[in-house]
């Protein structure tokens, strides 16, 4: 582990979105001091220094200033930071460069390969994962946070007027924003996003009743971490469980949350999260 004080971190996000809040459950599971830079998401002055244009930025200063983009990229350098101090974190972040590469609908995107592999030497792995197995697994449920579970969560929480009002409430509350500015925001984006909301639902070919993939991806997990283990990492969570759970904390006090934990197996877990992410 480090030494304190030789990690400076400085996260540039937005409260409530959920890959800054992944970056979050893992920086204080681990117990790394940081520094917030909450960013106005109409403006974005906060990160106009950067040419990557979204959040969570983390700029990292292990002896010299590091610019750390992309939430899986974050915690997979930085974990590897942690277990291995054979490399520096700049050396370690050129491991996963960005790639441009075509989404399904054509769109031309920056993806970082090698996301989700930490960058470990054999003795080091062995040591992390003592069977292979459970580095595949981890791997797959990180992935499967990015790329399924974080698509649940706008079309159900905007899924009626009266929850994209309170949601943008929330937003509103928890964000950057100025007195204006929000009552704008608020109005504004609880109409534009009730709509996008139906537009994504679409494009990631949700069943019509929202909730049922909600609650159907939450027992889908609770199943695959079973029943022998408190955590998908056993006693502790493994990278897989803070990233579910740094993203399903995003909806803590809105319906769609109070729904997944009435109608799922997944509040037991849930709470052990809290529990650990709090010491
Ligand atoms: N793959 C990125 C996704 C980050 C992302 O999409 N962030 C959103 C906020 S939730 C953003 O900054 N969007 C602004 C934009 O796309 O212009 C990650 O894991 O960090």
């Amino acid at each position: 582990q480090l030494p304190a004080g030789s990690l400076q971190l400085t996260l540039y996000q937005y409260k409530t979105c959920p890959f800054c809040s992944k970056v979050r459950a893992f920086l204080d599971y681990h117990g790394l001091p940081y520094e917030i830079v909450e960013v106005n998401p109409i403006m974005r002055k906060e990160i106009k220094f950067s040419s990557y244009r979204k959040v969570p930025i983390l700029l990292a200063n292990a002896g010299s200033p590091l610019q750390l983009n992309d939430s899986s990229v974050i915690i997979s350098a930085i974990k590897t930071y942690l277990i291995s101090r054979r490399n520096s974190l700049e050396e370690i972040v050129s491991f996963y460069p960005p790639v441009k590469t075509m989404t399904e609908q054509g769109k031309e995107v920056l993806e970082y390969e090698n996301k989700y592999w930490l960058m470990l030497d054999e003795k080091e792995t062995k040591r992390v994962y003592p069977v292979k197995e459970v580095r595949v697994e981890e791997m797959k449920w990180r992935k499967w946070a990015d790329d399924w579970l974080v698509h649940l969560i706008s079309p159900n929480v905007y899924r009626t007027p009266k929850e994209a009002l309170a949601s943008f409430d929330y937003i509103v509350r928890e964000g950057k924003f100025g007195t204006l500015e929000g009552l704008f925001a608020k109005y504004v984006g609880a109409v534009a996003m009730f709509f996008v909301s139906k537009r994504l639902k679409k494009r990631h070919q949700l069943r019509d009743d929202v909730r049922e993939d909600l609650y159907e991806a939450a027992n889908e997990w609770v199943k695959a971490v079973g029943k022998n283990r408190l955590f998908m990492g056993g006693n502790q969570p493994n990278l897989a469980d803070l990233a579910v759970y740094g993203v399903l904390r995003v909806m803590e006090g809105l319906e769609a949350f109070d729904d997944m934990m009435v109608h799922t197996n997944i509040q037991p877990w849930y709470q052990r999260m809290e529990e650990v992410i709090q010491k």
